[in-house]
């Protein structure tokens, strides 16, 4: 086990149990012309965590421990997307319409890709999500059971939708979950702090957090 110094107390990573998940660093999320700006948000904020998060996939990859990204995203005949998501609100564009980037949020378009400085490697595993928690129609929990994995670290956007999602959905699945800060952003600051203290209150009832810089010192 190596300790990482975290909060609310020290997290034990097993290096032979771990895995990264980076949620959702798509074009969709962290572009102009995708998702995020079109239910009215400031992709800027999102955008600043690119370097953190290739630097955290940079150390699973020197490590050789399991990356999982994940996309959110629907088929294109939308038939995983249901109409209470698609009608929701008053966004600019709805899921399915044509935008800048092809169609929002739909498989397969360049506007659900992964950002350019993110993209997956061979060997790393990619799934698409209908849902806002990664293991809602996946794959994801067979594959991680599979591989033996017991320990997640987490990245992505946005902090208290989808990783927040993911990250209890881990939880209650039995994993040891721990959520890199620096390296998962929101389009509200506020809920990003909000998520990360409701999550780590009460003894880490969802799970811990660190920053990038202690979890490298203590991987070495
Ligand atoms: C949202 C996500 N915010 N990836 N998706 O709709 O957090």
């Amino acid at each position: 086990m190596v300790t990482v110094p975290a909060k609310p107390f020290a997290y034990d990573l097993d290096p032979a149990r771990v895995a990264l998940v980076v949620i959702d660093m798509q074009r969709d999320f962290v572009e102009p012309g995708g998702f995020g700006e079109t239910l009215g948000n400031d992709v800027s904020l999102l955008q600043a965590i690119v370097p953190t998060v290739r630097d955290l996939i940079g150390l699973f990859r020197a490590k050789g421990w399991t990356i999982v990204h994940t996309r959110e995203s629907h088929s294109a005949d939308l038939a995983d997307c249901p109409p209470a998501k698609r009608d929701r609100g008053a966004p600019s564009l709805r899921i399915g319409d044509e935008g800048p980037m092809g169609r929002i949020l739909v498989r397969g378009e360049p506007g659900n890709d992964i950002v350019p400085d993110l993209a997956p490697q061979p060997g790393e595993i990619v799934i698409d999500k209908p849902g806002k928690g990664a293991f809602y129609a996946t794959a994801l929990g067979d594959i991680l059971r599979l591989k033996g994995i017991t320990h997640l670290v987490f990245a992505g956007v946005t902090t208290e939708v989808c990783v927040q999602t993911t990250m209890r959905e881990a939880n209650d699945r039995g994993y040891e979950c721990l959520l890199v800060e620096d390296a998962t952003e929101s389009y509200f600051p506020e809920f990003k702090a909000a998520a990360i203290r409701m999550m780590t209150a009460q003894g880490g009832i969802v799970g811990w957090s660190t920053d990038l810089a202690t979890l490298k010192a203590a991987v070495g």
